[in-house]
């Protein structure tokens, strides 16, 4: 599913270093000639778009960015010394606008692209350049150039990477909230949530985006329920994260109406790679839990998660999975 990341940021060029003013000295010779070096050029800014990045969420903590200044000459001619641009990473899919949104300045579509948007103030010149037949001891340099400066607008698509499906009332919001910064809508009834919701799940140094979307029952590729109409907001996700309730007194009926809805609706969902949950392990006694593991084992010949959310159990072990999935995916 698609959701709007975005975020305003206030950048800045370094400015340019002044030209000196300056005078050889040599023995014998009241003022030499001049030799004023001249200033370095400011650092520009740079975006760089990097596919291991997926949010924009670092510049919500981070606003400001300065590039550094250059610096002045000096006598001898030596040059100050200019300073490296400041390169600020994106993911791909960002887009750079004005700061009211309205020009679009820079779309990134591919991996590893750089485009600097303000470049750096250049230095100013040092009196040596002014040397003339007529004057031959000028006091004159110039200024460096003052570093550019503007708000820009940072929007972005995202893409989920994985998506949360199940019944009603299994537990999929509650999953959602534990593992990201979301906060869906969880209740104790069926339909609880409407609408998708997204949220950032961190594994170690890295992160994937999880949708969560309304229960599924069964003819809701028929339109049932809330019906299918969510079920395009995963279909270009990675991975399938199928939660099962534990305390169902049919679990093996609940994981093939799942499936079926899936399949019916396309082959593109059918052939997701789905990590099986079975949720609400808090609530089941373990030799009933270990029955219920055994039998959708047997049906699905899958590793089945054993996991609960409201409990905090075995989530992180999911997680870990899904971004395996979700990388080899991302690699493909
Ligand atoms: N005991 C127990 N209850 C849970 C667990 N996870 C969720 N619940 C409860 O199950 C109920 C439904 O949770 P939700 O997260 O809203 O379920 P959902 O799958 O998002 O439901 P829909 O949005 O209606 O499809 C709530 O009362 C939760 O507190 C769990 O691990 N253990
Ligand atoms: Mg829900």
């Amino acid at each position: 599913m698609q959701f709007i990341d975005e975020a305003k940021i206030y950048i800045k060029a370094g400015n340019g270093g002044n030209g000196s003013v300056s005078f050889r000295r040599e023995k014998f010779i009241d003022r030499g000639g001049p030799d004023g070096g001249d200033g370095g050029d400011g650092g520009g800014i740079i975006f760089q778009s990097n596919s291991h990045l997926n949010t924009l969420l670092e510049f919500r903590y981070k606003r400001h960015f300065k590039a550094e200044n250059g610096q002045p000459g000096k006598g001898r001619n030596m040059t100050g010394k200019s300073r490296a641009p400041l390169v600020l990473k994106v993911p791909v899919g960002t887009q750079i606008f004005s700061e009211d949104g309205n020009l679009l300045i820079h779309d990134f579509t591919e991996d590893n692209q750089q485009f600097e948007i303000i470049p750096g103030g250049k230095g100013g010149l040092g009196n040596s350049h002014f040397k003339s037949s007529t004057n031959k001891s000028p006091r004159k340099r110039t200024e460096g150039e003052i570093g550019g400066e503007m708000d820009a607008y940072l929007k972005l698509k995202l893409l989920s990477d994985a998506g949360l499906v199940g019944l009603p009332n299994v537990g999929k919001s509650t999953f959602l909230s534990r593992t990201t910064a979301a906060k869906p809508k969880i209740a104790d009834y069926h339909f609880t949530t409407l609408k998708p919701g997204l949220g950032v799940v961190y594994v170690s140094d890295e992160e994937f985006v999880l949708a969560d979307i309304p229960g599924l029952i069964k003819g809701a590729h028929a339109g049932s329920g809330l019906g299918d109409k969510f079920l395009k907001h995963i279909e270009r996700c990675g991975v399938l994260i199928h939660v099962i309730d534990a305390t169902s007194s049919q679990i093996d009926k609940d994981y093939l109406t799942i499936r079926n809805e899936l399949e019916s609706y396309s082959s593109l969902l059918k052939e997701k790679i789905e990590i099986l949950c079975i949720n609400k392990i808090d609530s089941v006694e373990e030799k009933e839990l270990k029955k219920k593991i055994k039998l959708l084992e047997k049906i699905t010949s899958k590793k089945i998660y054993p996991i609960s959310g409201y409990a905090n159990i075995g989530l992180d072990a999911v997680l870990k999975q899904a971004l395996r999935e979700i990388k080899t995916w991302r690699n493909k």
